[in-house]
């Protein structure tokens, strides 16, 4: 997850991957209806792009909630990532069903044919 970016509003996603506070990730969170950002376990950093590239958001995410990804992620996601200290299961269908690909920090940088392209919600856990 440690790469660097060449523009400007990917940086901006790289830097709120840290920050957690940015304004896309708040935007994104608020749309696939993850929790206050104040009151929030964790976060997975998607991306559409390998290598942690193309639109990333940083989504907020409280343990055990399965969230269902919406429009730019749905289906899209090609590079993902937990913060420190979470395990998260990645699956093919909403509702945190079908094919599953598990992370834990810092993540993938290529997902295999299956599954790239094809993540649709997402659950974490404490590891
Ligand atoms: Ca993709």
């Amino acid at each position: 997850m440690f790469f660097k970016f060449a523009f400007g509003a990917l940086a901006t996603a790289a830097a709120s991957m840290v920050a957690v506070s940015a304004a896309p990730a708040v935007d994104v969170a608020a749309s696939v209806s993850s929790p206050d950002s104040a009151q929030v376990d964790g976060h997975l950093f998607v991306c559409t792009d390998n290598n942690f590239t193309g639109v990333c958001a940083n989504v907020a995410f409280n343990v055990d909630q399965c969230i269902n990804f919406v429009s730019p992620f749905q289906d899209t996601i090609s590079s993902f990532g937990p913060d420190s200290g979470f395990i998260c299961i990645t699956y093919t269908d909403n509702n945190c069903q079908g094919l599953t690909y598990t992370a834990v920090a810092p993540g993938f940088s290529s997902l295999p044919s299956g599954i790239n392209d094809a993540i649709s919600s997402f659950q974490c856990f404490h590891n």
